[in-house]
């Protein structure tokens, strides 16, 4: 019995009100339980949609292996894993644009356009980076924050006016609404992002986000956005096979 009590006191336990770690825990498993689903859904699909459906569980496979790490990192240091935090983004958000570009690619979407996208991309992560992890004093997470919305800005723009909408429209049915429902997630799910950057970072807007939690405004963040993302390809994988 006292071996038994022994062993029950080095079981990590969690806070109950530790909603960073909880968030990082569930977190996990969705991207996990996505992953698998996404990944064993794989053969009921037309070769063409494979790759995408491929990309998806790529996306929530890759956030389960940080996650997984990020939990424990947490766990054991109580800071912001922010190094695993953007090592998972610049995998991650690049596959995103892939996405893109995939199924758009029926319609005549270019190298080039995925390209754009993706170097957007990796602008819009390493400036938040440098503010939140290196230039972090003084007016630096400002001033990175705001070069890095503008590379969020650009892509927003170029998804929902530029080369990527023309495509989408040209394409027209169930290509089309997935791209809108993708483009919705960027401009409303990935808005989350910044948010939780005023929420971390110190800067003008710290008594706006400043009490809010970094990590679970991402956690969320995370969440709605690789899943969400996975699901409307998977759902015009679906619709188009009818
Ligand atoms: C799966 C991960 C995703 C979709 C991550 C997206 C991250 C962003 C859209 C981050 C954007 C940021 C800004 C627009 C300004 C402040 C710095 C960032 C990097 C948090």
């Amino acid at each position: 019995m006292e071996k038994f009590l022994n062993f029950m006191a080095v079981v990590p336990e969690m806070a109950t009100d530790d909603y960073v770690g909880f968030t990082f825990f569930v977190g996990c498993m969705a991207m996990m339980a996505a992953s698998a689903f996404f990944f064993l859904s794989l053969s009921s699909f037309d070769s063409k949609w494979r790759t995408s459906i491929l990309v998806s569980g790529l996306i929530t496979f890759i956030a389960a292996v940080h996650y997984w790490y990020m939990r424990d990192y947490w766990a054991t240091n109580a800071t912001s894993p922010t190094f695993f935090r953007y090592v998972d983004w610049v995998l991650t958000v690049p596959l995103m644009c892939v996405e893109f570009y995939l199924i758009l690619k029926a319609a005549g979407a270019t190298k080039q356009l995925m390209w754009k996208l993706i170097f957007l991309s990796v602008v819009m992560l390493v400036t938040g980076y440098l503010g939140e992890a290196v230039y972090n004093t003084g007016s630096g997470p400002a001033l990175w924050g705001l070069a890095s919305g503008i590379a969020y800005f650009v892509i927003v723009y170029e998804i929902w006016f530029g080369g990527a909408a023309k495509l989408a429209q040209s394409a027209g049915g169930a290509v089309e609404s997935a791209h809108k429902t993708l483009c919705k997630f960027v401009l409303i799910g990935w808005a989350i992002y910044p948010i939780g950057y005023m929420a971390g970072t110190d800067g003008w807007y710290s008594g706006i986000f400043g009490g809010l939690e970094m990590d679970v405004i991402y956690n969320i963040g995370d969440a709605i956005n690789k899943i969400g993302f996975g699901l409307v390809v998977y759902n015009l994988a679906v619709n188009s096979k009818k």
